[in-house]
């Protein structure tokens, strides 16, 4: 699609939250209040859709929700997540801010889990930067994932021959068909900038494990870039926190949870460029609506 214009709503229209409280719970190994509220997500079974799209940003959330959402209820948030529930298209679908990080993603896979009943989907709209020779403002596609983690053994051993400073994963695949139905829809949507579509590279620090250069820390990762773009023969294409997470519990749920994720390129790590922020704000729009376009096309049991 076009770059037509968008009004995008600013923090004084943004519906205030509705802060539910997670009451006793009894049980440690995963706790649940006497209303059946998870600890974290602080939603009991039935407040979550089976189609999920999750965000990072709070604020990416609510202004998917004012543009994008029919009938959408009082948005509730616990413990930094914000979860809108309302329809696209006449489908029930709930758009969660997460934050930022694996933990994050750990925490909305696993209690959306088990709050939501049956097959599910989850699609995740973020930020990311990227290894590929394309402009800021381009989208990708998440086929696959690998995590880089930052071992700090490297850092507290006497001897560290054999440890090695940033561990790589084995990349695990997203959901073929929601991935190609995700690819499909941000092409037909962006008709004048590039999807592209490859590896994402799910990383536990934006610094650090992202090969940024920190002067105020010892952080051993001048070579992490060029050992990603080599080990997976150039295929990997963005750099953010929490895909990897996804599409690694979506394949060990043991109910089906299919899962994609896409990215507006906000930092081009080669050439050193990041997007402007009225860019951003309209492909958060253009991007959330093509997200959702997905998830209500995807069918949850097959
Ligand atoms: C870092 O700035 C954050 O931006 C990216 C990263 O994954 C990390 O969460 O995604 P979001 O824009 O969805 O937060
Ligand atoms: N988010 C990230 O995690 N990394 C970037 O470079 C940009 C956004």
């Amino acid at each position: 699609m076009t770059t037509t214009e968008i009004k995008v709503e600013n923090s004084e229209n943004i519906e205030p939250l509705l802060h539910t409280k997670v009451g006793n719970a009894t049980n440690a190994n995963f706790p649940v209040d006497d209303r059946g509220a998870v600890y974290h997500l602080g939603v009991a079974k039935g407040e979550l859709s089976p189609r999920i799209l999750t965000v990072g940003d709070s604020e990416r959330a609510a202004k998917l929700r004012n543009e994008l959402l029919e009938d959408a209820e009082k948005p509730v948030s616990h413990r930094g997540f914000v979860i809108h529930n309302g329809k696209y298209k006449g489908v029930k679908v709930s758009i969660v801010s997460i934050g930022m990080g694996p933990s994050m993603m750990d925490f909305l896979v696993r209690e959306g889990r088990y709050v939501v009943e049956g097959p599910m989907a989850i699609i995740r709209y973020g930020t990311c930067g990227s290894l590929k020779d394309v402009k800021v403002g381009s989208l990708a596609v998440a086929s696959q994932a690998v995590l880089i983690r930052r071992n700090p053994d490297f850092w507290h051993q006497d001897k560290h021959s054999d440890c090695k400073n940033y561990d790589i994963s084995l990349p695990v695949d997203g959901d073929k068909e929601l991935v190609q139905t995700l690819t499909n829809e941000f092409r037909s949507t962006f008709t004048d900038r590039e999807t592209v579509v490859g590896i994402n590279a799910t990383a536990d620090s934006f610094y650090s494990s992202q090969g940024r250069i920190d002067p105020e820390f010892d952080d051993d990762n001048h070579n992490l870039i060029n050992t990603l773009i080599e080990k997976f023969d150039n295929k990997v294409t963005t750099l953010e926190m929490e895909t990897f997470q996804l599409y690694h519990l979506s394949k060990r749920s043991k109910q089906p949870i299919k899962a994609a994720a896409a990215t507006i390129i906000l930092a081009n790590r080669l050439s050193n460029a990041f997007l402007d922020n009225e860019t951003k704000s309209r492909l958060e729009i253009e991007g959330g609506r093509a997200c959702l376009d997905a998830l209500i096309k995807i069918d949850l049991n097959n």
